[in-house]
C-alpha cells in the first residue's frame, strides 16, 4: 500500500527535517523492498502539501492538521500537552509521541546540574568573564556522594535521572503514581507524599508530564516542604512548578538555587527575573538536545509506519 508520510517543517527546532525523511526513506536500507510501491517520505508545510499526506511527524500542533485527512500524528516530543486530545480522538487521529528516548540526554543533563552546584562549577563560569581569581567560602563547596536526590516521576527520564545519581553514591528517593519498586531508587512515594518525599532532598528533579493532575504539582506548599540547602530542578514543563512560588522561595533565600531547562512561557523573555539569579541555571528547553535525536525518532516512526500499513496498533499511542 503506498503511503505518504510527512515531516512537518516545524522538526527544524530540532534538526534538520530533510535529516530525518533520509533517515526513513522508504528507497533506502530496510524500506528498501517497499519503494515501488509508490510510499513516499516529504518535507510539508502548507495545508495542500499536509493534505497529500496519510501520516505526519511533527514538533508543532497546528488546527490544520485537524482537517487534512490525517490518519497518524506523531510528535517528535514525549510531552504532547499542546495537542488537543478530544479533537483528535473524535476525527479518529491517532497520536504518538517519543516517551523512551531521552533517558541518556536527560540524566546526563541533570547530573550536570547537580554537579556544577556542588562543585560551584557555574560561579567559576561566571566570575571567569571578568578575570575575577576567587576561592569559594570553604563550607560552599560539596560532593554529591552521600546527598540526597528526590526524583518525582520515575519513567524514562526520572529512571536515567535516579541511575545516574545512584552511580555517584547518592540517596535516590522518588515519587510516582504507582509505588512499586524501581532500580536505583530506596524508595517510591505517591503524589499525596511528595512533601514527605522531599523533606530531606539536597535536590528535587521534576519529570513528569504536564497534565491536569501535575500542573502546580510543586507548589507553595512543596517547595516550603524542602530544606533550606534545597535546589529545584526541572526538566518537566514549566507548568508542572509553581513559577510565582518558586520565585518567591528564590527571592527569600528560602531555597538554594534552581536549574530550569523549560518555562510556562517559552523562549524565557528577557526580563524574565530567573536571568538574575546568581545560583539558578536556566537552560533553553534543550535538557534533552542531542544530535542523535533524529535516529531515535526515526526508529519509533520506521516502526510505527510499518503498524499502520499493516493495520496494526502504534506504539507510544497517546490517543
Ligand atoms: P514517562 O511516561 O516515561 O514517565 C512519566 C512519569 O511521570 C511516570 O513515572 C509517571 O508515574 C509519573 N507521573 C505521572 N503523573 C504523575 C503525578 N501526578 N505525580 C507523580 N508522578 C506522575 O515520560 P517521560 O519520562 O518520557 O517524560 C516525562 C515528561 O518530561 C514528558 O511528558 C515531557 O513533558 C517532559 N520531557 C522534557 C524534556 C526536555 O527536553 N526537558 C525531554 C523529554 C520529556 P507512573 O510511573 O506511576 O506511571
Ligand atoms: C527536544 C525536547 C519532550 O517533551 O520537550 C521534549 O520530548 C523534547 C530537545
Amino acid at each position: 500500500m503506498a503511503f505518504t508520510l510527512g515531516i512537518h517543517e516545524s522538526v527544524d527546532l530540532i534538526f534538520p527535517p530533510t535529516v530525518l525523511r533520509d533517515a526513513l526513506d522508504p528507497d533506502d536500507g530496510a524500506d528498501a523492498a517497499d519503494s515501488d510501491d509508490g510510499s513516499e517520505v516529504r518535507v510539508v508545510g502548507s495545508a495542500a502539501e499536509l493534505e497529500a499526506c496519510d501520516a505526519l511527524v511533527t514538533f508543532a500542533y497546528e488546527d490544520a492538521f485537524l482537517s487534512a485527512g490525517l490518519s497518524w500524528i506523531h510528535s517528535i516530543q514525549a510531552g504532547v500537552d499542546r495537542f488537543p486530545f478530544d479533537e483528535l480522538e473524535s476525527r479518529g487521529i491517532r497520536l504518538t509521541n517519543s516517551t523512551g528516548i531521552h533517558g541518556d540526554a536527560i540524566g546526563e543533563t541533570v547530573l550536570g546540574y547537580m554537579i556544577q552546584f556542588a562543585r560551584r562549577l557555574h560561579r567559576y563560569r561566571d566570575r571567569g568573564r571578568d578575570g575575577e581569581w576567587k576561592h569559594p567560602e570553604w563550607d560552599e563547596p560539596f560532593t554529591l556522594s552521600g546527598e540526597s536526590l528526590c526524583v518525582v516521576g520515575l519513567g524514562t527520564l526520572g529512571r536515567g535521572i535516579a541511575a545516574r545519581a545512584d552511580a555517584c553514591g547518592m540517596e535516590v528517593v522518588g515519587v510516582r503514581r504507582t509505588p512499586t519498586p524501581v532500580d536505583h531508587v530506596r524508595e517510591v512515594y505517591t503524589p499525596g507524599e511528595i512533601e514527605a518525599a522531599v523533606a530531606d532532598a539536597r535536590f528535587v528533579a521534576v519529570a513528569t508530564p504536564l497534565t491536569e493532575e501535575t500542573r502546580g504539582l510543586i507548589g507553595a506548599d512543596e517547595l516550603a516542604a524542602m530544606p533550606e540547602s534545597a535546589y529545584l530542578l526541572n526538566v518537566s514543563r514549566g507548568g508542572v512548578v509553581d513559577e510565582t512560588a518558586l520565585l518567591a522561595e528564590l527571592e527569600n533565600d528560602r531555597l538554594a538555587g534552581a536549574a530550569l531547562d523549560v518555562f510556562e512561557t517559552e523562549p524565557l523573555p528577557r526580563d524574565s527575573p530567573f536571568w538574575g539569579f546568581e545560583d539558578v541555571i536556566v537552560t533553553p528547553h534543550a535538557a534533552a538536545a542531542t544530535r542523535d535525536y533524529y535516529r531515535r525518532i526515526a526508529d519509533i516512526v520506521r516502526e510505527n509506519r510499518r503498524r499502520a500499513v499493516a493495520g496494526e496498533s502504534l506504539v507510544n499511542q497517546v490517543i
